[in-house]
């Protein structure tokens, strides 16, 4: 952190159009608070001259936070006072001694009004709060709008989360590395802990509390049965401590067989009286060491993770088990439904549906179901996972994947935010038009009361947190649609934009561009049309579609395109593997008829040939290679739009994301001439005018190896 006081000094004896002399490295993320000059500057300074609020431990952290963004941003540091003034800023909460300026009903526990008014006679904004979390919730809130430009003196906000659960799952372990984590090493400094509580902690609880995130799964999905020994109790509790007062709780992700595991007992079947009495005696221990424990996050029977099905029991038999043992303590669990399995001969993409679909009405209370955003695995692109909208007796929760396993990891800018919103945004037709997946997970189309996001985090010790400046910007937006899942990508892309690099429109706007652009590249450059899962085996870093060797056929890419001399693309229709027959008839029907199918998930659904027209008239085999090209020119363009970019920006963050661009343009060139060497090796067809061969002939990609890919769990 660069000192405060050194920065003004820098900042005010330089003309305001300069750029930053400082070195930037990341770590301030979206909370930098930098300098904000002329008018814009002061009109922060007049509506924050003093801050009135009581002294609990968030609302501390409330006035912490608005002391240390005032200052930065304006340079002169509100003063902490009993008495209102003009332009003070008055924190209320249901503590607050002083009547309630404005009502909190209907805010919730997290919830929080922003109102321009006056008070005891004096013109003032008031933060509210019913919680002490909601109020803090507003000063993020607060700053947020004065650093992004609002007019704080006609401000009228009420906000509330649509969504209750709004968490990050670390898939770290508890050795210190993390499963398809791109960004160094896990924050989780198990070993030292409890005893040392280092600074990116609380760092990280206030990155976190700036978006509303209140839970966060601290290990691996693929979890080992010693997170729930006494010792690693004791560290989960260190954490959930600091966590606390910023409105987070902790949850951690259980092995079904840890009973077996850590006491010896003779099986894990969920419905053996011993095994219950295990996870209740578990569930007591862990509420002793952490009140406000918030759940278990369970993958069971899924790659080769145990589970209730080897007792021959049912997904509902395990998670009610589990729920029981925290139930009594206000505890959930989140099941996983990400599963398939070895032996089913079924099209992946259909298995969890099969597995679950049935059970639907079956799970206790404080069960909730984690569903994928898509059937596969988080791929550039994938429909919306056929069970929302499909289980309405039950809550679902959305999974999506904050770190880039599938997207061109820590060095490809390829922002996520459109991704959210487009899976948000589909419809379901499960209840008609506008049923829309945001309507699932909100809990408002079926009524259900228990709703919930998860991102797989992409934090880890990099000083920029999340292996790349842009990065942060899926975390950043992860939090703020969890929050409210109607905010579209690029308003959330603006926000981002003006806090982390500037508010100057002459910086957000080109930045803003380029994100929104970046994730339709990588999909153009990865697996345009629908295509998915031709990464290479293992590390999933790079294009593999050739891949045909691996035991199960669903491991292999060639199961995935099925290109052949004829045609390409996986038949799910109801003449194929009837995944369609998964949606609600209405969206079935459309999908069953290439004609209207969505072009993007053409060959997700379809199996065409080559010669088949596209929505533009040209033949499927030239529109594949045409989406390559584009992908390849828009990070081209990204390249020049940023280089443009250059005096407005710091010289650190400046260099690393040119540097990053760069190997993003090589990668997606490697991907476009590794996919069209294979794919013409099979059709035999000659490519499209214009559209260059690839550098190499295809064994030379065949050829590529990469050992020490990061993220891959060894
Ligand atoms: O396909 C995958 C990833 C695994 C991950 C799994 C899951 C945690 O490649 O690394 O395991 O999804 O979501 O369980």
């Amino acid at each position: 952190m660069v000192p405060r006081l050194f920065c003004w000094m820098i900042a005010s004896t330089m003309l305001v159009a300069t750029p930053p002399v400082m070195a930037e490295d990341g770590y301030d993320l979206w909370l930098r608070d930098a300098r904000i000059e002329g008018a814009a500057g002061q009109q922060i300074a007049a509506h924050a001259r003093t801050i009135v609020s009581l002294n609990s431990p968030s609302l501390a952290i409330a006035r912490q936070e608005l002391q240390r963004g005032i200052g930065g941003t304006t340079g002169a540091l509100p003063a902490l006072s009993d008495m209102i003034q003009q332009g003070s800023l008055l924190l209320q909460s249901a503590t607050s001694t002083r009547a309630m300026a404005v009502s909190t009903e209907g805010l919730g526990p997290d919830g929080y009004a922003i109102r321009s008014m006056n008070v005891e006679g004096k013109p003032v904004t008031v933060i509210a709060g019913a919680t002490d979390i909601g109020v803090l919730h507003g000063a993020y809130a607060w700053l947020r709008l004065a650093e992004t430009g609002a007019a704080l003196d006609r401000l009228d906000v009420r906000s509330t989360p649509r969504i209750g659960l709004r968490l990050l799952n670390h898939w770290d372990n508890l050795d210190g590395t993390v499963e398809r984590g791109y960004a160094g090493q896990s924050i989780w400094d198990w070993w030292r802990l409890p005893d040392y509580k280092g600074p990116r902690y609380t760092d990280y609880a206030r990155a976190n509390a700036s978006l509303g995130i209140n839970g966060t799964v601290l290990n691996n999905v693929n979890a080992k049965a010693d997170s729930l020994t006494a010792a690693y109790i004791a560290k989960a509790a260190a954490l959930a401590d600091l966590f606390r007062p910023y409105g987070i709780k902790v949850y951690l992700s259980v092995k079904w067989t840890a009973p077996m595991e850590l006491d010896g007992l003779k099986s894990a079947d969920p419905l053996d009286p011993a095994v219950a009495a295990w996870w209740k005696t578990k569930a007591d221990e862990i509420y002793k060491a952490i009140p406000d424990f918030g759940g278990f996050l369970v993958k069971a029977n899924s790659e080769g993770q145990p589970g209730p099905q080897d007792y021959k029991r049912t997904h509902a038999d395990g998670a009610n088990m589990l729920a029981a043992a925290v139930k009594p303590h206000g505890g959930i669990v989140m099941w996983r439904a990400f599963v398939y399995a070895h032996d089913n001969p079924d099209d992946r993409a259909k298995q969890a549906y099969s597995d679950f679909k049935p059970l639907d009405g079956q799970f206790a209370d404080n069960v909730i179901v984690q569903v994928k955003n898509g059937a596969i695995d988080f791929q550039p692109r994938e429909p919306f996972h056929p069970l929302f909208g499909a289980m309405p007796k039950t809550p679902l929760m959305m999974e999506y994947q904050i770190t880039k396993e599938y997207l061109g990891q820590s060095t490809h800018l390829t922002y996520l935010g459109p991704l959210f919103e487009e899976v948000l945004k589909s419809d379901t037709l499960a209840r008609g038009k506008g049923s829309t997946v945001a309507k699932v997970i909100d809990g408002s189309l079926e009524g259900h009361r228990l709703t919930g996001i998860a991102g797989v985090a992409n934090i880890g010790v990099d000083r920029d947190w999340s292996g790349s400046i842009f990065n942060q910007a899926d975390w950043y937006a992860f939090g703020r649609m969890a929050w409210d899942p109607d905010l579209t990508a690029e308003a959330v892309a603006r926000e981002w934009a003006a806090q982390t690099f500037s508010p100057d429109p002459k910086v957000v706007a080109p930045i803003v561009a380029m994100m929104m652009g970046s994730r339709e590249a990588a999909v153009d450059y990865m697996t345009p049309l629908g295509l998915a899962h031709i990464m290479g085996t293992g590390h999933h870093y790079g294009p593999a579609p050739w891949v045909s060797e691996l035991a199960r056929p669903e491991w292999n890419p060639v199961y995935y395109h099925k290109a052949d001399r004829q045609g390409i693309g996986f038949d799910r229709t109801k003449t194929g593997s009837n995944a369609t027959g998964q949606y609600a008839p209405a969206l079935a029907k459309l999908l069953d008829n290439p004609k209207t199918t969505p072009e993007r998930d053409l060959l997700w659904f379809h199996h065409l040939p080559w010669d088949y027209r596209l929505a533009s008239g040209e033949t499927l085999w030239d529109g594949l290679i045409h989406h390559y090209d584009r992908g390849v020119e828009a990070v081209a363009a990204m390249q020049r739009d940023w280089a443009a970019l250059k005096p407005q920006v710091d010289a650190e963050r400046f260099a690393q994301v040119e540097a990053f661009l760069a190997i993003q343009h090589r990668e997606a060139l490697w991907w476009r001439d590794a996919c069209i060497a294979y794919f013409q090796s099979v059709s035999g067809r000659p490519l499209p005018a214009g559209s260059a061969a690839p550098a190499h002939p295809l064994d030379w990609y065949k050829a590529q190896s990469f050992p020490y890919a990061p993220g891959h769990p060894k």
